[in-house]
């Protein structure tokens, strides 16, 4: 099958789930083409079956906004048309489910029919799609694509509670690649951050506020006095600069490190003991998953779609959001070394069930009743 993905080619899980997607439907002998405005960031080397399209978007002094979505839908046309794509699949539906929309109408007219697979993401629907800016847009788009999936059936059920969407929408939770996913031998980096034996966290995100990042400092704050331990904070956004600030102003800058964005992150998941992921909203938790592969024991929220993966009391645990005494609580019952190496077997067994292999067919399956609709 020929198959175009459109995405955010940016750190965040959507671009991450449409890049590794597309990579694991060309290792299976699928044609797929990336259509995006940059290379997205887990396509770093040639593979092959593997295409990128760059949308360029010409501007012009009367533009203040260069329309973005109208370059994508021409490029879709384009390489619709020339490579002969059998589907076009995009990942968060603002701006790239309507702009799929009009590159099908505009394909129709030269006699090419073509179904698209629109994929929710989570703020797509839990935040920025319900805007009054967005939300007729993104309702329309939700009904018109040939299949919709969620990641979760937590969103799927948002979905329905906030838009005016009854139409069928199929769960397909998010998938880690475990050939890549591993615990790794990584002694050399351990010793590097945790020097005399301390237990380390870690948070990887875009430092985005639902991310509620200020939550796992004052965690650590409370932990650090009863524990010896590290606090290591992957990733770079919005937030970064208050956090680092309440850093200091907790008095923990010692033992809290900040490392920016990282590519390799199965690496530095690779030496830690516990994941943090307090989030306000969080359709699946990709980042928890890509951590329970590498077997570290999460502690999240227990919003969105974080109950669908994280066991409470087996692979981690949960709080309710803004529970800091809970999630110290918690945070030091799995790091009781009574205690962690049952979270940690328990979050790799966790891991296996969402494995690549268990969840490309699915995608498989959803762009056969998607061709099955427009033939
Ligand atoms: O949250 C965002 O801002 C968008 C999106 C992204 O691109 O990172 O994240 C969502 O999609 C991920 C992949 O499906 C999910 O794992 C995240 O839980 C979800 N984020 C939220 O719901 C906040």
């Amino acid at each position: 099958m020929k198959i175009g993905i459109v995405c955010y080619p940016t750190f965040g899980g959507s671009g991450v789930v449409a890049t590794e997607l597309g990579k694991g439907l060309a290792r299976l002998g699928h044609q797929v083409h990336f259509i995006t405005y940059s290379l997205p960031t887990r396509l770093e080397s040639f593979t092959e079956n593997v295409y990128y399209h760059e949308v360029s978007i010409s501007s012009y002094p009367l533009f203040q906004y260069p329309p973005y979505e109208l370059a994508l839908a021409s490029k879709l046309v384009d390489v619709v048309t020339y490579e002969r794509l059998d589907v076009i699949h995009v990942h968060y539906a603002i701006p790239h489910a309507s702009a799929a929309y009009m590159a099908k109408q505009i394909l129709a007219t030269r006699g090419i029919h073509i179904p698209i697979v629109t994929t929710l993401h989570g703020t797509d629907i839990t935040l920025v799609g319900q805007d009054p800016s967005y939300e007729p847009v993104v309702t329309f788009s939700i009904n018109v694509s040939d299949v919709v999936t969620a990641v979760s059936a937590s969103l799927r059920d948002d979905t329905y509670a906030q838009f005016a969407v009854s139409r069928e929408i199929d769960v397909i939770h998010n998938f880690v690649d475990l050939s890549r996913f591993r615990r790794q031998q990584k002694d050399h980096f351990r010793l590097a951050i945790c020097p005399n034996g301390e237990r380390l966290l870690m948070h990887i995100s875009n430092f985005r506020k639902v991310k509620r990042v200020e939550d796992i400092l004052q965690l650590f704050a409370r932990l650090r006095p009863q524990m010896a331990a590290k606090l290591l904070l992957v990733g770079d956004g919005p937030e970064r600069q208050r956090m680092e600030a309440l850093c200091r102003e907790l008095h923990i800058c010692d033992d809290v490190r900040f490392l920016g964005k990282l590519e390799a992150v199965e690496e530095i998941l690779s030496v830690a003991d516990l994941f943090l992921m307090p989030s306000e909203k969080e359709s699946f938790g990709l980042a928890a998953l890509e951590a329970m592969a590498c077997e570290v024991p999460v502690l999240s929220s227990d919003v969105g779609g974080l109950p669908e993966l994280n066991i409470h009391g087996q692979t981690g645990y949960m709080a309710p959001v803004g529970d800091i005494d809970a999630l110290t609580r918690y945070a030091l019952d799995i790091l009781d070394e009574r205690n962690l190496p049952r979270f940690k077997a328990a979050a790799l067994a966790r891991a296996l069930e969402f494995d690549i292999s268990v969840i490309l067919p699915r995608y498989e399956a959803a762009y056969e009743k998607a061709l099955a609709l427009v033939v």
